[in-house]
Order: C-alpha cells, then sequence, then structure tokens
C-alpha cells in the first residue's frame, strides 16, 4: 500500500514538474508538396522551430539568395526527399522547389517577427516577387507585424 501511495505521489510530481517547467517548447510544422505548390503557403513560427517538407517526390526546397534574414544559414534539401530544417534567425525566408520555380512553386517562413521585410520587398523578383505581395496582402498573426508596412 505504501508502495502504491508513493508511487502515485511522484505520478503527480512528475505531472506537476511537466506543467510547471520553464522549458522552452519548439514545434515542427509540416508542409506538403502538392502538384506545384507548397501547402501551406505560408507559415508563422517562432525561433528554434522546425519546419518539415513532405511529399517531396520530384520537389525540393532551397532558400533563395537575398531572401534570407541576414546571418541565417540557407538551406537546399535534396531533390526528392523528405527534410526538415530548424530555422533559429528571425525574420521572412523565402524558398522555392528549384524544378518548379517558372510555375511559381515559391512559399514563405516567417521566424518571430519579419524584421528584413523591407530587404526582402526590394530583392525579390519574379516568381519570389508575387509571393512576396501575397505574404503582405495575407492574414498575419497579430504579433508579427513589425515591418510588414
Ligand atoms: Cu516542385
Amino acid at each position: 500500500m505504501n508502495r502504491f501511495v508513493s508511487i502515485c505521489r511522484s505520478g503527480v510530481a512528475l505531472m506537476l514538474l511537466m506543467t510547471l517547467s520553464p522549458v522552452v517548447q519548439t514545434a515542427e510544422h509540416i508542409i506538403n508538396a502538392q502538384a506545384t505548390k507548397f501547402s501551406p503557403l505560408f507559415v508563422f513560427i517562432e525561433p528554434g522551430d522546425t519546419v518539415g517538407w513532405t511529399q517531396m517526390v520530384g520537389h525540393d526546397s532551397q532558400a533563395m539568395a537575398d531572401l534570407i534574414p541576414e546571418g541565417a544559414e540557407p538551406w537546399h534539401l535534396r531533390l526528392g526527399l523528405n527534410g526538415n530544417v530548424t530555422l533559429d534567425v528571425e525574420g521572412v525566408y523565402i524558398y522555392k522547389c528549384t524544378p518548379h520555380y517558372s510555375q511559381g512553386m515559391v512559399a514563405a517562413i516567417v521566424v518571430g517577427k519579419a524584421t528584413n521585410l523591407e530587404q526582402i520587398k526590394q530583392n525579390a523578383k519574379g516568381m519570389s516577387k508575387r509571393v512576396v505581395a501575397k505574404l503582405l496582402k495575407a492574414d498575419w498573426p497579430a504579433d508579427r507585424l513589425m515591418g510588414r508596412n
């Protein structure tokens, strides 16, 4: 009986610890490749979160030069393979599928606040300019609006 009580107590203690623990929670966000689009087209995440791409047969994911925050690490997932990246630097990241870029397969990830939005607006060209225009019109979470206007 005492042992049972002790196990229950430790269980409750563990639950309390998990609830009260100040550990920062990171999340994983999934983007699907569908025909010649990434879905969702825009994801809003927190620094340290991971983005994973699925259904990537025939597709890749490549961060576009001059369209990611300064100091951020560009990525290029291998063609046809699912993969993921963890993004720590705040700002807007524009990425493309290389084989389908000309068909507009371009999308955006906003990590924390959009600190580099002005730079993105200036540097975007062609298909990336179209996706930036869409991003500006999209519904943003209220805490991300810095730099949008
Ligand atoms: Cu593609």
